[in-house]
């Protein structure tokens, strides 16, 4: 019965191989547009101020999503930085381009989308947060304008000698990430003015990653504002915490959970302000973009995508940051305008993922998607055209040894249930109803009711991964220090076993 709802669409069989050229395609008849892609860094999915959100001030995203399209769906097939990043650039899932941690480069083989741009005699630009390998910022294949920085770099220059990577040469980086990486974004559109060729500008804050630190101007901004957290297990309190994994129950108290945050002293309500702080001018970046098209005359034709790179936690399930595939971890802010194509006010609800822009800008840019893609294009979507669709999504996060407070997990979200498995841990598997449960607090994994679903879950699961190439796990070589401390006077009461598991009686008589 389960088998009728599989998606065509997504039934792939054989993957197909990553070629060795870069052989564009051209849809016939298509006019090649302009296309603005601006990534921001661990911004929720929610952080809007048209979406209501306590702390979130942004004037320009909120016109983008009334003039444009609003995608509430977004996810990310990895929540972590390098591997999502990946996932945007290659239009593959991890488990394709094995990038896994924030560690390392992408390995030799993969094609970035904008090769295929530049090969069909398209003018690409990267600015910003490249962030894959931490070691050079170098140029990488697909781009004619460059400008970026070693890893995670940083908001304010450390030093005086401090430099950036400026089309190949050494520039000193002048005040704030954020304005200066936009100040850049804007000269190469200024440049593109006198250009008869089509054109890509990435836009890749290093905003809103942690350590927050916002322009001077933003700073304090939202101390008065307050936050009321989601709900937390407060020990020893049993009933919370029944049928909870026991590893997310240890994380409370780690790097990444709400008791001992990025094992910081302060809060997470003070940590939250200062995110939201630091995406104002994520925000003014937006709005500059948008009025440099405008001043070219280009904002009608030109199509903008803005999206967040992966969720963030802040307090939900006791824990901070993200890796998890809870729904805060998941799901991204996405954003997209062009007045052309898309009506203003409108709402995307399907399940949009990060490996669907590669294809998505290809598309709006007149190229096919190159078939070894796993994604594909929501540019029908945005025209509010009715297309076949997935109507599962998979999600899988690799164990780091440099946070490893996280398991190895693989999720499905439908669009009601979803399921996670950790992998090698036996205690607990999860199984949520988004629709009566959005905030994921009551685990239906053990729940006789919920058998058959939780059945259908696991099938489709495992079958998407067969589908997709995903049966093995890519590791890494230890690299880097490990975050694995725990606060003594945070020591929380430890976790339980779920009760499912639990049995009052020995289940076999073993006779001599
Ligand atoms: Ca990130």
């Amino acid at each position: 019965m389960f088998l009728v709802l599989l998606c065509p669409l997504f039934v792939l069989g054989d993957v197909s191989p990553i070629p060795q050229e870069v052989v564009p395609e051209h849809i016939q008849g298509a006019k090649p547009r302009n296309v603005v892609f601006i990534l921001a860094d661990d911004h929720r999915y929610d952080a809007m101020g048209f979406l209501g959100h306590p702390l979130a001030i942004t004037p320009n995203l909120d016109k983008l999503a009334s003039s444009g399209a609003y995608l509430k769906n977004a996810l990310v097939t990895t929540s972590l930085c390098s591997p999502s990043r990946a996932s945007i650039l290659t239009g593959l899932y991890t488990f394709r381009h094995k990038v896994i941690d924030n560690q390392r480069p992408v390995p030799d083989g993969m094609i970035f989308f904008p090769q295929y741009l530049q090969q069909a005699g398209y003018t690409t630009a990267f600015v910003g947060k490249w962030h894959m390998g931490g070691e050079s910022d170098e140029p990488r294949p697909g781009f004619d304008y460059w400008v970026s920085f070693k890893g995670q770099g940083y908001y304010i220059p450390p030093d005086s000698n401090y430099t950036i990577n400026v089309n190949g040469n050494r520039v000193k980086q002048d005040g704030h990430n954020t304005p200066l990486m936009t100040r850049y974004a804007i000269q190469f559109l200024e440049q593109q003015r006198t250009s008869n060729k089509p054109f890509f500008l990435y836009l890749s804050h290093k905003a809103v990653h942690a350590e927050f630190i916002p322009e001077e101007k933003y700073r304090g901004t939202l101390a008065n504002r307050s936050v009321s957290l989601s709900r937390r297990v407060e020990p020893p309190d049993r009933a919370n915490v029944k049928n909870l994994p026991r590893w997310r129950l240890d994380q409370r108290n780690s790097w990444h959970g709400a008791d001992f945050p990025l094992h910081s002293a302060d809060s997470i309500e003070s940590l939250y302000r200062g995110s939201c702080e630091t995406l104002r001018s994520v925000d003014d970046s937006v709005g500059s973009v948008m009025t440099q098209l405008e001043s070219m005359g280009i904002a009608d034709e030109t199509l903008v995508i803005y999206m967040g790179d992966n969720g963030f936690l802040f307090g939900e399930h006791d824990l901070i940051d993200k890796r998890v595939a809870y729904e805060a971890s998941i799901r991204v802010p996405m954003l997209a305008s062009c007045p052309e194509l898309i009506k203003p006010g409108t709402i995307v609800d399907q399940m949009v993922g990060n490996i669907d822009v590669a294809p998505t800008v290809m598309e709006a840019m007149g190229l096919k998607r190159p078939a070894h893609m796993d994604g594909q294009s929501f540019l029908p979507l945005l025209r509010q055209e009715p297309i076949p669709w997935r109507d599962y999504f998979l999600y899988v996060y690799y164990w780091e040894q440099n946070f490893p407070q996280t398991p190895t997990m693989f999720a499905l979200r439908g669009n009601r249930f979803k399921y996670i498995t950790y992998y090698g841990l036996w205690d607990a598997d999860e199984l949520f109803d988004l629709e009566n449960d959005p905030q994921e607090l009551h685990n239906l994994f053990f729940e006789p009711k919920h058998s058959s679903e939780k059945t259908a879950m696991q099938e489709r699961l495992y079958d998407m991964m067969e589908e997709l190439g995903g049966m093995q796990i890519p590791m890494n070589r230890p690299r880097g220090g490990q975050q694995n401390k725990r606060l003594r006077s945070r020591d929380a009461t430890s976790a339980a076993f779920p009760e499912a598991l639990i049995v009052d009686e020995p289940l076999r008589k073993i006779v001599n």
